[in-house]
């Protein structure tokens, strides 16, 4: 399989921790690509230019990173990704981490191409409110069972859109205002696939 991928995707990380926690990490070759960049190979793999995207073995390229996760989690065995008891509990994890990730990354886009005064457009303060009620709304969840089992595909879309916070939006500091949720994520950072994947 190959993966197209690049260094600061959160998208695109939670596919690969995916496949990594999978043990399919062996399996998948990863394609180093820019997705701003209009780069040919993304581009016939995924007209929407978009990563992730997974080509399969069979030659289909899979895109959206949720779809790519449901995908592995049918490969191996190992690390029940979404068909947990707590499946519904997972999907909804996902969903709410799914959207912090969105209105994070899109805040990002934003300023880069039309500066931070983007955060005071009407989108712009939907997305900062968006972002205060789901980091609440997950350190309610925090000591539910689908944050405390083992591995599943919303505890991987949670830890990955905290540590894109951290990464990109340094200054919300969330942690102050939710320091359970500061405390699992550290605990969830110190996984091979977390370390492995880190943003740089
Ligand atoms: N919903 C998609 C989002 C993918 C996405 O927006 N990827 C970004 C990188 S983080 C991208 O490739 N953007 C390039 C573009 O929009 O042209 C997913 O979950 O995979």
């Amino acid at each position: 399989m190959e993966l197209y991928l690049n260094k600061t995707s959160p998208y695109a990380r939670v596919a690969r921790i995916c496949a990594i926690e999978k043990q399919l990490g062996n399996d998948v070759n990863l394609i180093w690509v820019d997705p701003w960049a209009d780069d040919k190979a993304l581009l016939n793999a995924n007209p929407n230019g978009k990563i992730p995207v997974l080509v399969t073995n069979e030659g289909e390229a899979i895109s959206e990173s949720l779809l790519i996760a449901s995908y592995l989690d049918g490969l191996s065995s190992t690390n029940s990704l979404l068909r947990t008891p707590d499946y519904t509990d997972v999907l909804a994890l996902s969903g709410l981490s799914q959207g912090l990730t969105d209105a994070a990354f899109t805040t990002v886009i934003n300023r880069k191409h039309f500066g931070k005064e983007s955060d005071s457009t009407v989108l712009g303060v939907r997305r900062q409110n968006a972002i205060t009620r789901c980091l609440q709304r997950l350190e309610d969840m925090v000591n539910t069972d689908v944050m405390r089992s083992d591995i599943n595909l919303g505890q991987i879309i949670t830890a990955v859109a905290l540590s894109y916070i951290d990464f990109r939006l340094p200054e919300l500091q969330w942690g102050s205002d939710q320091p359970l949720l500061a405390d699992w994520a550290a605990r969830f950072s110190e996984r091979g696939s977390v370390k492995e994947t880190a943003f740089a």
